[in-house]
């Protein structure tokens, strides 16, 4: 695990607490007692603001561009050194804890470099109440964690956050999928058509349950052998789940639905990397979501209810 303490993507400060919310709601004991060995790379803290190579217009849309170019870089270099070999045979899976979901431009790219150097395809999950797919021309916000599954895309507006020597390694668009969405700004939504990205809604579960739509998607990933990255972004469940996070939406996963996520995940053996993000301890209460938070960690990597028998053998 590498905490990521930057919060200047969103515009509620408090997200750089969330690594040692988690770590106080016991994520180490928690994957120790799963049978993890566990390492706890601390918490990276700051990164030097650069000067990001992109247009005035759209730069003066972009809140805190130099630190958020200077945080993406810094980011993708470590995510990417923990990521060689990605997707091996009992490779360890890097988990990524924010922070605000501009962590993820570092966090994927990385990832996404390390793939494409050992020759695998990645496919991506963002498990959000938005799908953060805005550009500086689509914003209604300038807040860049609204911008980061844009740029892990490829978006040429934003691709400057990483210079020369950090190469993007777009995400394929047929590789994206977005699942839990329910605010959704109008540009924004004009894009993700344009691109043909698999965004589920929230009414999309209503209608046809989680499962099977998980089912389809981990066939699909399966078929095609990807490594997975999971995004998890906490608003992605509902406030009444998970109050502390910084931009609340209502009618969002409820505890059961997200965990089914998680273990269809973990059933799957597909992830081999992980974000946990938008976890904001200062509007939490008394760590209720930070303690959510781990008990979804907890299922992607393999905790379950009870053990798993065939159907046939579960009324026996
Ligand atoms: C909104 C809010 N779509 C924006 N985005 C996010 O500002 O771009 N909130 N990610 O958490
Ligand atoms: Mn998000
Ligand atoms: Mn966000
Ligand atoms: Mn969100």
């Amino acid at each position: 695990m590498l905490g990521i303490g930057l919060e200047l993507g969103a515009s509620t400060r408090g997200a750089l607490m969330g690594p040692d919310a988690l770590r106080t709601a016991g994520i180490a004991p928690m994957l120790a007692n799963l049978g993890h060995r566990f390492a706890d790379r601390g918490t990276l803290r700051e990164a030097e603001p650069v000067r990001v190579d992109m247009a005035p217009e759209w730069a003066a849309r972009c809140n805190h561009l130099a630190e958020i170019g200077g945080w993406t870089r810094a980011i993708h270099d470590r995510a990417h050194a923990m990521s060689k070999g990605a997707g091996g045979p009992g490779a360890p899976v890097p988990l990524f804890v924010g922070g605000d979901h501009a962590i993820s431009m570092g966090t994927i790219s990385g990832v996404a470099r390390a793939c494409a150097e050992a020759g695998r395809e990645i496919a991506v999950l963002w498990v959000d109440a938005h799908p953060d797919y805005n550009t500086p021309e689509t914003t209604p916000s300038g807040n860049m964690h609204g911008m980061s599954l844009a740029f892990l895309a490829g978006d040429p507006i934003l691709a400057p956050l990483l210079d020369g020597s950090r190469p993007l390694a777009p995400v394929a668009r047929e590789n994206i999928h977005v699942i839990g969405a329910r605010s959704i700004d109008p540009g924004e939504r004009a894009r993700l058509r344009a691109h043909g990205i698999d965004c589920v809604d929230m009414r999309h579960i209503d209608e046809r349950g989680v499962c099977a739509l998980m089912e389809e998607r981990i066939a699909r990933w399966k078929e095609r052998g990807v490594h997975l990255h999971l995004s998890l972004d906490l608003d992605s469940l509902d406030p009444s789940v998970a109050p502390g996070t910084g931009t609340q939406v209502p009618g969002g996963a409820t505890y059961r639905e997200a965990h089914l996520i998680m273990e269809m995940l973990s059933d799957s053996g597909l992830v081999g990397s992980m974000d946990l993000v938008e976890l904001n301890p200062f509007l939490d209460e008394r760590g209720r979501s930070a303690v959510v938070a781990v008990e979804l960690i907890a299922s992607v990597f393999g905790r379950t209810v009870l053990d798993r028998l065939p159907d046939a053998r579960r009324f026996a």
